[in-house]
């Protein structure tokens, strides 16, 4: 096992390293931006250092603060968490020459699945059914044209850098094709640097639904269920759950296979995220792979009875994963809700500053991942969550039970927050009965 690993994140995830790393006796080394002095990361890692200036640009995701931090305290291994530095092939491949070890997958790994198109096209020569579509890049209108014109409409131009929906059009005719293509190609140069789009057939009203894959060095993958993601706002998730509803062990026993012979076939080391769509009538693609641990990982943990960052560091170590797929149960029924500092009635516009006055939820079944605290301050600076709710129970009624419960007694204030919003899900029929897709969200706006 590591002896010392340095955390190269912030807020939640970098308390919820800080506490896998505790319980395996890892020491922990914390970094930290000018606007985190005060954070709970800082306090509770065994050391802390400051890598610079409140911008992520300047500490978070500076490479040469965060390697000098590593080099100074003497870690053996990097943590990167989410968001950030998580699936930056660069910084891994830095980690590597310095012979920091990266805990996450390999450089190779992370910049083949950067690559939306090329992941796909692994994923379509691995086995997996894939959403029909462009083999290539769509580089003019006229090509587009004829694309869409094979797929026949509706289809979606997608940014080949991807994510976030972000380049993303979708495209009902050919008068809003040529319209949407220049824009679509503007957005991803803005986005990504990189203009180059692609266009598939568009899947109405889908599921997302994505597999968590366990990958240690000895060639041995296993997955460990699949997360229904599909509660989403403008592409940012506000609910997960597993297991998915309305999903069948058979297609559960297939989709997982498939992910895990995904992973194989491009010999994926580590945690990893096999993101699939699926439609009405249980036809499923993969769309991508996350070559990281995600936020929404809990809902994992609390069906499986594992610690998915301690896996991620004793895979890192070389341990073997002891483990065989048929050893893997499934128990009851987790669900999270993010909870964000941004106001519901002022177009979700984030709402930072000191929050004076907290409770947190407590009691059975559930489950706080959070760093904030009251006298917190909230920053501008990052990612609006602040707090993450996992609620557990044997049946998915029992854990929505325990989550309309836990989000009453989530107080955090004089800020704005979106724990009340969540609220209206938990008693909508439609949630309630497990039958819902990605469009949820912006239904549940229109009624109101
Ligand atoms: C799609 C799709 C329908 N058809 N692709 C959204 C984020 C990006 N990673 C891919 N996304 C989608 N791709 C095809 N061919 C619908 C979406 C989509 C979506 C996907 C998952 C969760 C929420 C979503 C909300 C809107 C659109």
């Amino acid at each position: 096992m590591f002896s010392k690993i340095l955390i190269a994140n912030r807020g939640e995830v970098a308390l919820r390293i800080i506490r896998a790393c505790k319980e395996l006796g890892v020491r922990t080394v914390a970094i930290y931006s000018e606007a985190d002095v005060t954070s709970l990361h800082v306090k509770f890692a065994d050391e802390a250092i400051c890598v610079g200036k409140a911008p992520a640009l300047s500490s978070y995701l500076n490479i040469p603060n965060i390697i000098s931090a590593a080099e100074i305290a003497d870690v053996e291994a990097i943590h990167p968490g989410y968001g950030f530095l998580a699936e930056d092939a660069h910084f891994a491949e830095i980690c590597e020459s310095c012979n920091i070890k990266f805990i996450g997958p390999t450089p190779e790994n992370i910049r083949l699945m950067g690559d939306k198109m090329l992941a796909k096209e692994t994923m379509r020569k691995a086995g997996l059914p894939i959403i029909p579509g462009s083999k290539d890049l769509v580089n003019t209108k006229e090509e587009a044209l004829k694309v869409a014109k094979k797929l026949k409409y509706p289809v979606i131009i997608k940014a080949s850098a991807g994510g976030g929906g972000k380049g993303m059009r979708v495209c009902h005719n050919d008068v809003r094709l040529i319209g949407a293509f220049l824009t679509a190609q503007r957005e991803a140069e803005a986005a990504f640097g990189n203009a180059n789009v692609y266009i598939e057939k568009y899947i109405d009203k889908p599921r997302h639904i994505e597999f968590q894959i366990l990958a240690d060095q000895h060639g041995r993958i296993v997955h460990l269920g699949e997360r229904d993601c599909s509660i989403q706002r403008r592409h940012q998730k506000l609910i997960e759950e597993s297991p998915s509803p309305m999903f069948s062990n058979k297609l559960r026993k297939k989709m997982g296979e498939l992910a895990v012979k995904g992973a194989r076939s491009v010999n994926y080391v580590n945690a990893g995220t096999i993101e699939f769509l699926l439609d009405k009538n249980d036809n499923f693609y993969f769309m991508e792979m996350n070559t990281r641990i995600q936020v929404e990982h809990p809902v994992t943990e609390m069906i499986t009875g594992r610690d998915l960052i301690k896996d991620q560091i004793r895979i890192a170590t070389g341990e073997k994963l002891n483990l065989k797929q048929e050893e893997i149960k499934f128990e009851g029924s987790a669900i999270e809700c993010r909870i964000y500092a941004e106001d519901p009635d002022n177009d979700f516009r984030p709402s930072p500053g000191k929050i004076s006055k907290l409770n947190l939820p407590g009691g059975r079944g559930i489950r706080v991942d959070t760093h904030v605290y009251q006298g917190y301050e909230v920053s501008p600076y990052y990612d609006s969550m602040i707090a993450k709710l996992i609620s557990y129970a044997p049946t998915r009624r029992g854990a929505i039970g325990i989550m309309q419960r836990s989000l009453d007694e989530f107080i955090a204030e004089p800020i704005k927050t979106t724990a009340a919003f969540n609220k209206h899900i938990f008693d909508n029929p439609a949630f309630l009965r497990g039958k819902f897709s990605t469009d949820f969200i912006e239904k549940l706006f229109e009624k109101k």
